[in-house]
């Protein structure tokens, strides 16, 4: 080390509040007595950052001294939640944090609440790339994050008469205590213009004379390894005017005009884009994949060129996985960064692009894949679309060569699509220009193979592979479930946080009468602590001695909320009509969250129709004493973290065949809630791990409706054959939930009829059936209990540590390396 050593905070009560009088007053600059809830808020997140600083700068000088082989993770979202209860407890710091605070006579609690969490991502995807860098923080992985600094997260969702209504999420707006600016290391990142082919001593050479360029900015993020002296890091990109526009600022004399065209280039990293399965093939969009994504390359690279690193060797160094399709124009970069600015030979240049990429696929809507405009690329990176050209021109003849002039499958196979318009289709691109290509759950890495990109497989077998998803046991268990945490290391000692599969030694506990109790006694507590938590956030009352049955995740159509509406609807309908007697009936509670894209107008419908039908519930004073809904609005990781430990029901039934994965599944069942769930994503690994007696399963297989769309699918017989979803359509066509109004919930109701593209009315029965299932086992409290404990007990396989030693020993091929000292 060249700088003096600086002792980084004694881990003591008194250490802590020394640390913390230090940041209230020299940092934040008041005093306890002056300062309010954020200052004290952001002195603790100092002092936290405090403790953790310098363990960052050992894990950074430790990896100069000695480089080695690693991963950089290129997303474009990271769906971070808070930052605070992370940084405590990876450097175990939480009673030390808790009894110093309170010796200054404030409480933790209601400090960690003023943490606005960076919502840099939309849903799964964003959080399994937040999941996946605490994974390797903790298992000692040289690893970097790279991504967007999004000015503006996910937006804030309201509801006006029971109607989304979005806002802007400004999480800057008190400045960020965890980020660190590095503008001296800024990229210039360069857009449009033209290319020119040069002869120099014979040999042809591009050079692109760009139109425009941006600055990008990097902001660093600590990533925390859980109590092993290793922190990551996360590298976020925002972006800035170049000093060309200040220049022009200046001599053009119209100073407003200019200042509005530096707002245009900072308008790249000013927003998340909340569509996530349908892309908008939006030009800003596409500007921000390739900002980032060229800022890191060049910043990763010219680290290397610091070292004197060859970069023919680059494949030895690093592999860039690619989360999703999001950064895949990096593939068309880094070839021209060879090619173009290092003079490499383009087939040799090929050879270390592909070896350095690989590429994650987490959908298998055909709308969900990005297909980019060539007339939008030829203009936004005229030289990429050459590149991509070429690689194209290359890859078919290889086709060709391999297969003949089949040129049905040449057309299929090529990464220019021709129809509707000339379009590159980013997804074969990353098949043709990465090692290896994977999904995110068996079935889905299947139908992958057999369904999407079937011709690909059929060329290149060996690049296929899977990794089943996992989540962070440090987040989803040890941070947001202490009680289960601290009877889980009574019964089995400590470890399991960072050893999941321990989690099997409370097999035989599940057995054990007084086990099963303490566990009732965890669960209560927790619905006590969402019952608070709903009651303060929302002014919503939920009774706490129901059962707490939670669908939270995106809406959208495929993952079929309207199912969950049909059962709510036909309970309502039998407990009015007195077919179900409210009295004995299982009492429920139903708990949605979900966000909808702002344009995707039928999610937005049946958002209106969950409030709606919700408000009817609970204002009944029959039914309300069996059924109650809630959906507070704005659900995020902060409001997972209380909802998912307090969950008796855990709701994944999507039409199989539809969602890859799935990653709050696994949230749920290593909480110890039961899922009632179709054989799809990740379910499927579910329920053959915790067992089919512990698992409510229904619905149609993927092969069996794949069959019934094949012979054609017609949802209106279901409705004339089965009298109870009748009632329960038209219940919701009668204007019930609408004030008599029969035209507001028409199109659902006839979407449903005629179309029902995810064959919800198909798979009404067996939900039914399913629930009533539920309904009974739960009525045996007893060995509810005992089903709960054996989910949390086989659901180790879920942790995101499993994920990355799969992605490590299918993919990367990295070693661990510890930090000293
Ligand atoms: C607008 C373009 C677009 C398209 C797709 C944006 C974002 C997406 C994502 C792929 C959507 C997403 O989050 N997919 C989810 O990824 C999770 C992590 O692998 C899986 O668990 C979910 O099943 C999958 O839907």
């Amino acid at each position: 080390e060249t700088t003096p050593p600086i002792a980084t905070p004694e881990h003591t009560v008194e250490g802590f509040v020394r640390q913390y009088l230090r940041e209230l007053t020299y940092t934040q600059g008041t005093t306890l007595e002056r300062a309010s809830v954020d200052d004290k808020y952001l002195a603790l997140a100092r002092t936290a950052r405090a403790y953790l600083m310098s363990r960052w700068n050992r894990t950074v000088t430790q990896q100069y001294r000695q480089p080695v082989r690693g991963v950089a993770y290129l997303s474009a979202e990271y769906l971070l939640g808070r930052q605070l209860d992370n940084a405590l407890i990876a450097s175990g710091l939480e009673d030390i944090a808790q009894e110093a605070l309170a010796s200054l006579g404030l409480s933790l609690d209601e400090l960690r609440a003023a943490e606005v969490e960076p919502g840099l991502g939309n849903g799964g995807l964003g959080r399994l790339a937040a999941c996946f860098i605490d994974s390797l923080a903790t298992m000692n992985i040289p690893a970097i994050g790279y991504g967007i600094r999004y000015e503006y997260g996910i937006f804030r969702q309201t509801f006006v008469d029971g109607r989304q209504v979005e806002e802007p999420d400004s999480w800057l707006d008190h400045g960020s205590p965890w980020e660190i600016a590095r503008p001296e290391q800024e990229v210039e990142i360069a857009f449009g213009g033209h290319t020119e082919k040069t002869t120099v001593n014979g040999v042809e050479r591009t050079t692109w004379t760009p139109g425009w360029s941006v600055l990008a900015i990097p902001y660093n993020y600590m990533v925390p390894g859980y109590l092993n002296g290793r922190v990551n890091t996360l590298r976020l990109w925002s972006a800035r005017a170049t000093r060309a526009f200040d220049l022009k600022i200046f001599n053009y004399g119209d100073y407003a005009a200019a200042v509005r065209a530096q707002t245009f280039a900072e308008n790249i990293t000013k927003v998340l884009y909340p569509e996530d399965s349908t892309p908008q093939g939006k030009e800003l969009r596409l500007q921000q994949q390739y900002f980032f994504v060229a800022a890191s390359l060049h910043d990763y690279i010219e680290r290397l060129l610091g070292e004197g690193f060859d970069l023919r060797r680059l494949p030895e160094r690093i592999t860039f996985q690619l989360n999703d399709t999001h950064p895949v124009i990096a593939i068309p970069e880094l070839m021209r960064i060879l090619v173009d600015l290092k003079g490499l030979a383009w087939d040799e240049a090929w050879e270390i692009t592909r070896k350095c990429f690989a590429y994650t696929c987490h959908t298998l809507l055909p709308e969900a894949l990005e297909v980019w405009p060539v007339e939008l690329m030829s203009r936004l990176l005229p030289r990429h679309m050459e590149i991509i050209y070429r690689i194209n021109d290359e890859f078919l003849a290889q086709v060709r060569e391999r297969y003949g002039d089949d040129e049905m499958l040449v057309r299929r196979m090529s990464i220019i699509a021709e129809h509707p318009e000339r379009a590159v289709r980013m997804a074969f691109l990353a098949s043709v220009g990465t090692s290896k290509i994977n999904g995110v759950a068996e079935l889905h890495s299947q139908l992958l193979r057999e369904k999407v990109l079937t011709d690909f497989a059929d060329l290149w077998p060996e690049k296929f592979t899977n990794v089943t998803n996992g989540v962070t046991p440090r987040r989803f268990v040890r941070l947001s479930n202490p009680g289960l945490s601290a009877l889980i290391t009574e019964a089995i000692g400590d470890g399991w946080a960072t050893d999941l599969e321990r989690l099997r030694e409370l097999e035989p506990l599940a057995d054990d009468a007084a086990f099963r109790a303490k566990f009732r006694e965890v669960k209560q507590a927790n619905k006590h602590r969402l019952v608070d938590l709903l009651a303060r956030r929302d002014g919503i009352v939920i009774d706490p001695d129901t059962m707490l049955d939670v669908m939270v995740k995106r809406l959208h159509e495929y993952k079929r909320q309207m199912l969950k509406v049909l059962h709510v609807v036909s309970t309502y309908d039998k407990l009015r009509t007195g077919e179900l007697d409210p009295a004995s009936a299982v009492h429920r509670t139903v708990v949605f969250g979900a966000k909808a894209a702002p344009g995707y107008k039928m999610a937005k419908e049946i958002i209106a129709l969950i409030n709606h039908v919700g408000a009817r519930v609970n204002a009944d004073p029959v039914v309300s004493q069996a059924l109650r809904v809630a959906f507070p609005a704005n659900y995020n990781v902060t409001v997972a973290e209380t909802l998912i430990p307090a969950a008796d029901l855990s709701e994944q039934i999507s039409l199989a065949g539809k969602e890859a994965s799935g990653t709050g599944n696994m949230k749920f069942a290593l909480n110890g809630a039961l899922t009632v769930g179709t054989d799809d994503g990740a379910n499927v690994e579910i329920r053959q791990l915790v067992g089919d007696d512990h698992f409510f399963l229904f619905g149609l297989t993927e092969p069996e409706a794949s069959a019934i769309q094949e012979a054609g699918y017609r949802p209106s017989a279901h409705y004339e054959q089965n009298p109870s979803l009748r009632h329960a359509l038209d219940l919701i066509a009668s204007g019930e939930f609408s004030g008599g109004d029969r035209s507001v919930f028409e199109p659902i109701v006839s979407n449903l009829l005629y179309e029902d593209r995810f064959m919800v009315l198909a798979d009404y029965q067996s939900y039914m059936d399913a629930q009533e299932r539920v309904d009974a086992a739960y009525r045996d409290q007893d060995a509810w209990s005992r089903s709960a404990v054996l989910n949390v007990a086989r659901s180790g396989f879920f942790s995101s540590d499993r994920s990355m030693r799969d992605y490590l020993d299918r993919i990367w091929h990295v070693d661990p390396m510890p930090i000293e000292g």
